[in-house]
């Protein structure tokens, strides 16, 4: 347990040296909310990924595959709705 909580604050004591932006998964344009607008931002980082920040593809990747596709898009809309 104790080992746990180092490498924890280990992590976060990296990500804060690094400067790493905290996203919300779904929220693309950075409004606070997730809603059919990202759901086509994601559609068009999946047509054109070199027109998104990183920090833009880390949102569009809602269910945390790595990937940016339709099954991210998906999610939003259906919790959009
Ligand atoms: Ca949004
Ligand atoms: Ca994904």
């Amino acid at each position: 347990m104790r080992i746990l909580i180092g490498a924890t604050c280990f992590i976060m004591a990296t990500s804060l040296a690094l400067g790493v932006v905290v996203v919300k998964k779904g929220d693309v344009n950075g409004d606070a909310k997730a809603d059919k607008v990202d759901a086509q931002l994601i559609m068009r980082i999946m047509l054109r990924p070199g027109t998104a920040s990183p920090s833009q593809k880390a949102a569009a990747d809602v269910n945390g595959d790595g990937v940016v596709d339709i099954r991210d898009a998906r999610s939003i809309l259906k919790k959009a709705s």
